[in-house]
């Protein structure tokens, strides 16, 4: 009788475990489903640190950027300083394929998986630069 209850008691505690990693494994897809917005604003071709609404980009591990190009020229958004060696390592929307921003309405996004200061810039303007800060 006493081994039965023991038994009973492990199996429920075994259960409640597996449903609470169950639900944190949960939580985490969300967090990682996170997307914040940005905006390559019209007449981003002539601004400089104005030209992506807002800046600098505030996220935390896990979380997405999605850049949308409310400008009618081509932008880039590019990882790193202009010319850098790193320039576009981490991410770049390119200047061909399906994620380049080549006119309204585009978008481009990234996962941001490491906390840190990250600087971009658009390749066809490099005036235009911007800041994701990832916490
Ligand atoms: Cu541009």
């Amino acid at each position: 009788m006493v081994s039965k209850t023991i038994y009973l008691t492990a199996s429920l505690l075994a259960i409640f475990g597996v449903i609470a990693i169950g639900a944190s494994a949960e939580n985490s897809v969300f967090a990682q489903g996170d997307k914040v917005q940005a905006s390559i604003v019209p007449g981003a071709s002539t601004l400089t640190d104005t030209a992506v609404d807002p800046n600098p980009i505030q996220v935390k591990v896990g979380q997405t950027v999605v850049w949308t190009n409310d400008d009618t020229a081509f932008h880039t958004v590019t990882s790193g300083k202009f010319g850098a060696a790193d320039a576009g390592q981490l991410f770049d929307s390119g200047l061909a394929g399906p994620t380049a921003l080549t006119g309204q309405g585009k978008t481009f996004e990234h996962t941001f998986d490491a906390a840190g200061e990250i600087d971009y810039h658009c390749t066809l303007h490099p005036a235009m630069v911007g800041k994701i800060i990832v916490t």
